[in-house]
């Protein structure tokens, strides 16, 4: 398959780029962190976006391999940073299933926040809530591990997947990243708006910390804050950047 060899020399080549796009306090407007995303530069193609060959890369097991880069190059940026007096504070990172069960993703955290000297509270790996209910006794022991390096966990897409909130009391989870389906139509819709109250209700008196995803408006800026949700990320505040962007955001903060 000729979509499965330019993935393989895509992978050969480093062609994968991390973009990044910031999470902003809400009440505060100030910088929290961000969320990495991988794009594809192909030399003939231009950039592909994740869900054009993420998806195969799943399916044939190449999803490790990028996956892994993509970690090299998060602690990679942050350790640039970090030298340039540049404080990136907290950086979210996309983990696909095959990259937990078939891959040791805590020695491989564990490697490289130890070759960039990455500080604890610095990584965030998100997952999806779809794939947490696949195995949830295994999914449990591997989170654990990974907030005993020091690094956050996230559920991604929260409230689209098929959890069930007895999971939300047992697994080792720190963030809730509402759906920005749930967003997108707020104010407008009223079960939306009822469907994030609920979730920030839930979330804040069970201690997650929440993020709303897809922010476009300031309408749903302050909606969101007035429901006390904390943290926020979307087009409104910033889209992803492309790392030297991403740089002079950071410039731009301090
Ligand atoms: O950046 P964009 O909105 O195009 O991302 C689309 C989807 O691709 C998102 O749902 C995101 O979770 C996924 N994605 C982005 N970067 C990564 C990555 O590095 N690894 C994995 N597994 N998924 C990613
Ligand atoms: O599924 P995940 O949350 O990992 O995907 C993040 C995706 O959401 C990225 O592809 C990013 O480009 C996209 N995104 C980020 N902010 C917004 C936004 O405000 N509106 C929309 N429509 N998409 C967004
Ligand atoms: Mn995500
Ligand atoms: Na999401």
């Amino acid at each position: 398959l000729s979509a499965e060899r330019d993935l393989r020399r895509a992978i050969e080549n480093r062609e994968f780029e991390v973009w990044y796009q910031p999470q902003i306090d809400l009440s505060t407007q100030l910088f929290l962190g961000a969320e990495a995303l991988v794009r594809w530069r192909d030399p003939t193609r231009g950039l592909i976006p994740p869900l054009d060959f993420i998806p195969l890369a799943e399916q044939n097991g190449m999803i490790l391999a990028i996956g892994e880069q993509v970690l090299h190059q998060v602690c990679a940026d942050f350790s640039e940073w970090r030298s340039r007096q540049l404080n990136a504070k907290r950086l979210a990172i996309n983990v696909a299933g095959p990259q937990f069960y078939r891959s040791d993703i805590v020695a491989t955290i564990k490697r490289y926040m130890d070759q960039y000297q990455i500080p604890h509270g610095v990584l965030e790996i998100e997952i999806t809530e779809t794939f947490m209910m696949e195995n949830p006794q295994e999914i449990k022991e591997i989170l654990s591990k990974i907030q005993q390096l020091g690094v956050t966990t996230a559920i991604d897409d929260f409230g689209t997947g098929f959890s069930s909130l007895a999971y939300l009391r047992e697994l080792p989870i720190d963030t809730l990243k509402i759906d920005r389906t749930f967003i997108r139509d707020i104010p407008s819709s009223s079960k939306d708006i009822a469907i994030v109250r609920a979730i920030l209700a839930l979330g804040n008196s069970m201690g997650f910390n929440v993020v709303a995803e897809g922010i476009e408006t300031q309408e749903q800026r302050d909606f969101l804050q007035a429901e006390d949700c904390r943290e926020g990320q979307g087009y409104y505040f910033a889209k992803p950047m492309p790392k030297a962007e991403f740089t002079q955001w950071l410039q731009n903060q301090s």
